[in-house]
C-alpha cells in the first residue's frame, strides 16, 4: 500500500509542479499518444530560474578548483524535466484527458484542414501558374518567330527587289551598247563611240511613243572587252532585265560568232540569272545597214554555236576532271539540242538599230514589268 502510494505520489510529481497554464506545447510532430492515460507534458523553464543557474555556473568557475568546495560524489542532481511522460492516477487522468486530448483532436483537425486548404490551394496555384507560364512562354516564342520571319521575308523581298532593279546591257565589244545606252539616255546617239573601259550607269527615261511619260530605268552599260567580263558577274547580280546586244553585221564570221554565242552562254548560265530567271532580250543591232543577218538566222547560229559548245564540255566531262561544273540552262535534257526557247530565263529577241534611234522591238522589253 505504502509502496503504492508513493508510486502515486511520485507520478503525480510532475503534474503538481505545472499549473494548467503551462501544460503546454504538444513537442512531438507526430499526433498524440491514443493510449488512455499517457500524455507527453511539456514544461519550459522559466527565464528567472535559467539565469539564476547561469549566474551560479559562472560564481562557481570564477572560484577556481577548490577541492573543499568540490561536489561531493553521487549523481549530479537531474536539471528540470522539459518533457515527462507520465502515467496519471485515476483522477488526474480524467481531468487532464477530458480537456487536452479534445484540444488536441481541435487544433489538429483545424491544422489538418489548414494544411489541406493550403495543399489545396497551393497545388491549384502552382498548376494555374505552370499552365499560364508554359502558355506565355510559348506564345512569345511563337510571336518572336513569327516576327522573324516577317523581317527575313521583308528583308530579303526589298533587298531582292532593290538589288534586281537594274536593265544590264552587255554583249561583245563594238556590238553598240554604249550608242544604246546614250539612246536611252538622250534620245539620240553620237555618231562615232570609243571603246568603254568602265561601265556606264545612268537612270533612264524610256518612253514608249511622243506624248508618252515613261517610266525610268537604271541602266548599266557594261563594257564587252574579255578582259573585262569578270567585273559582269556583280552586275548580273543586281540586274532585274539584260539586253544582250549583238553585232548582226558579224554573222558570217565563225569567230565572232562562237565569241558572242559564248559569251551568251556564259550570262544564261550565270547563276543569279538563272536563280531569278532574269529575262533575257537578244539586241540585234545595226540593223539600218543592207547587210545585216536576219533576227531567225542570228538565233539560229547562236543556237547552233551553244550546241557545239554543251557538246564539246559534255564530252570532256566524261574525261577526268572535265566539265564537272556543266550547268543545263534550259528545261531540257542535256542530249537535246539547244534552242533558245527552251531556256530557263525567258529568252526573246528583236532587230535595232541603236545609230538611228530605231528601238521598236526594244521598247515595250524595257517597259514590261
Ligand atoms: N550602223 C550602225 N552602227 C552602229 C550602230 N550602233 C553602234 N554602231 C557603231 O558601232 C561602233 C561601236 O559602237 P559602241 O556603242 O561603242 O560599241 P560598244 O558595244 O559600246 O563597244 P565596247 O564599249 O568596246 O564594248 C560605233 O562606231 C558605232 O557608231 C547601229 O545601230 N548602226
Ligand atoms: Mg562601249
Amino acid at each position: 500500500m505504502c509502496f503504492f502510494l508513493r508510486s502515486c505520489f511520485d507520478t503525480c510529481r510532475p503534474f503538481a509542479a505545472l499549473s494548467p497554464g503551462r501544460l503546454c506545447t504538444y513537442v512531438s510532430s507526430r499526433p498524440p499518444s491514443p493510449a488512455p492515460g499517457r500524455a507527453i507534458f511539456s514544461a519550459p523553464c522559466s527565464p528567472q530560474r535559467r539565469d539564476a543557474a547561469t549566474k551560479r555556473r559562472v560564481r562557481r568557475r570564477g572560484r577556481g578548483r577548490n577541492p573543499l568546495r568540490r561536489r561531493p560524489p553521487g549523481p549530479r542532481p537531474r536539471p528540470i524535466q522539459f518533457q515527462t511522460v507520465a502515467r496519471a492516477p485515476s483522477a488526474l487522468r480524467r481531468s487532464v484527458s477530458s480537456w487536452l486530448p479534445r484540444r488536441w483532436e481541435k487544433r489538429r483537425g483545424e491544422d489538418e484542414r489548414m494544411a489541406e486548404e493550403f495543399v489545396r490551394v497551393a497545388t491549384e496555384v502552382t498548376n494555374v501558374t505552370t499552365a499560364r507560364s508554359i502558355g506565355l512562354a510559348e506564345l512569345v516564342l511563337l510571336l518572336l518567330v513569327i516576327v522573324c520571319c516577317a523581317y527575313a521575308i521583308t528583308k530579303a523581298l526589298l533587298l531582292g527587289q532593290k538589288k534586281r532593279s537594274l536593265l544590264l546591257i552587255v554583249g561583245p565589244a563594238s556590238s553598240g551598247k554604249t550608242t544604246l545606252f546614250k539612246q536611252l539616255q538622250y534620245g539620240e546617239a553620237p555618231s562615232s563611240t570609243v571603246t568603254s573601259v568602265v561601265p556606264n550607269e545612268e537612270d533612264c527615261r524610256v518612253r514608249q511613243g511622243e506624248g508618252d511619260q515613261g517610266q525610268t530605268v537604271r541602266v548599266v552599260d557594261y563594257p564587252g572587252h574579255v578582259k573585262l567580263r569578270s567585273g559582269c558577274d556583280a552586275y548580273l547580280q543586281r540586274a532585274k532585265k539584260i539586253v544582250f546586244v549583238t553585232d548582226s553585221l558579224v554573222y558570217n564570221d565563225s569567230d565572232s560568232v562562237r565569241e558572242a554565242a559564248g559569251f551568251l552562254f556564259s550570262v544564261l548560265a550565270n547563276p543569279g540569272v538563272l536563280r531569278h530567271r532574269v529575262p533575257v532580250f537578244i539586241a540585234c543591232n545595226k540593223s539600218d545597214r543592207m547587210n545585216a543577218f536576219s533576227v531567225e538566222f542570228v538565233k539560229r547560229r547562236l543556237e547552233k554555236e551553244i550546241d557545239v559548245l554543251l557538246s564539246t564540255v559534255g564530252g570532256l566531262s566524261d574525261t577526268k576532271g572535265g566539265g564537272d561544273d556543266l550547268v543545263n540552262i534550259t528545261s531540257v535534257g542535256l542530249g537535246e539540242p539547244f534552242k533558245l526557247a527552251n531556256c530557263l530565263s525567258k529568252v526573246s529577241s528583236g532587230a535595232m538599230s541603236a545609230l538611228k534611234g530605231n528601238l521598236k522591238t526594244l521598247k515595250p522589253y524595257l517597259t514590261a514589268a
